[in-house]
Order: structure tokens, then sequence, then C-alpha cells
């Protein structure tokens, strides 16, 4: 029964197996096993969309919130940076708009988390102005009140549009944090463009202490 799970797991995750024998039990499975992806649905694969088609991304288990204009990000089945799908986020012309998606992840206190993500500017729509993309993470505490809050370095006009950049925020859960919420933001600032697109795909969020 261990075994069958065991590879459950390892199918999925891709993970490291070695096969080894043994005189008492035939084959043994021994696992070299990452950090487990806290996130579900970290590489907006579901719900799967056609070739070229498009869906809401609250439909993709993210959570979601705007400054007050239209939600401009969606699921696009192009382009991905692995699977079918990746985010594409849209830009307003309001100056200081901000929309961005999250997932809430339970966190032990004293824990340390990584949070990363890949993103890639569109080739034909490139961030202008002032456009910027960026990580947070926002600790909260059991009653959800926000108890401190960390931000990955920004990307926007400069970010690639031929490959695939890494960005990441790393923090270690304050004493009284329950949830992280991780989040991916897009911001106008004070000379934003509209109809600017950049890309995110294979967000992670996975404990790095204790490992
Ligand atoms: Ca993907």
């Amino acid at each position: 029964m261990m075994k069958s799970v065991k590879a459950g797991v390892l199918t999925t995750s891709a993970l490291i197996v070695l096969f080894v024998s043994t005189a008492l039990s035939g084959v043994k499975v021994l696992t070299a096993v990452g950090p487990p992806e806290l996130l579900s649905n970290s590489g907006f694969e579901t719900p799967a969309l056609p070739d070229g088609g498009w869906a809401l991304i609250r439909q993709a288990g993210w959570q979601t919130f705007t400054g007050g204009t239209t939600e401009l990000m969606t699921l696009w089945a192009a382009t991905p940076h692995s699977g079918n799908q990746a985010v594409r986020f849209v830009s307003h012309g309001i100056p200081n708009f901000y929309q961005g998606l999250f997932q809430a992840v339970p966190v032990t206190p004293g824990e340390t988390y990584q949070f990363s993500v890949y993103v890639k500017n569109d080739s034909t729509h490139p961030l202008k102005g002032s456009v910027i993309g960026q990580l947070s993470i926002e600790w909260h505490d059991a009653k959800g009140t926000e108890a401190g809050r960390l931000w990955s370095p920004s990307w926007g006009a400069s970010l690639p549009a031929t490959e695939w950049t890494r960005f990441e925020v790393v923090g270690t859960a304050p004493p009284n944090a329950a949830k992280a919420h991780c989040v991916i933001v897009e911001k106008g600032q004070g000379q934003p463009i509209a109809n600017c697109v950049f890309l995110a795909d294979d967000a992670s969020v996975v404990k790095v202490s204790g490992e």
C-alpha cells in the first residue's frame, strides 16, 4: 500500500526515484523528495482551454482583486512556460490602477517560505511607461488581520520577451502568522500605458526551512 501511494506522488511530482534491491524485501523504493508544493493549480493548467482560448483567472482556483478597474487577468492557452497555459495580465491606462491574484497558504510561525513565479514580456504588446509586476507575501494572523508584508523585486518595461525570467520573495513567518497570502500583482503607478501585456506561469510556494 505504501509503495503504491509513493509511486503516485512520484508520478505527479517528477521526483527522483532510486530502486534498491534488498535481501529482505526485494525491491525497496527510496525517494529524494523536494519540499512539497503548497499552491494548487500552480501551473495554471486547469480548467483546460482550447488552443488560443481564454477564461477569467478566478476559474482556475486563484482569488482576485483590483483597485476598482475591470479585471484584465485571464488564463491564456498560448506560449506557456510549461504545460499548455499561463496567466495573461493586461494593463489599464489609469494612474495607480492595480490588479492581482493570490492563494492563501497555511504557514507555521518561525518557518521560512519561498514564493516564486516565471514571467515574460509580450513581444507585440510589451510593458511600457510605469506599469510593473511584483510578488508579495502577506502574513495574516488567525483572525485574518495582516501581520506584515514582503515584496520581490519588480519587473517592468525591461522584462525580456524572448525568455522567461524567475522572480522570488523569501521570508520567515512571524510569531502570529497563520496564513500567507501569496500575491502576483500588477501596478500602474504614475504613468501607465493601456494594453501592455505580461505573462506569468509556474508559480510556487515551498517551505525552505528544515529541509
Ligand atoms: Ca502552465
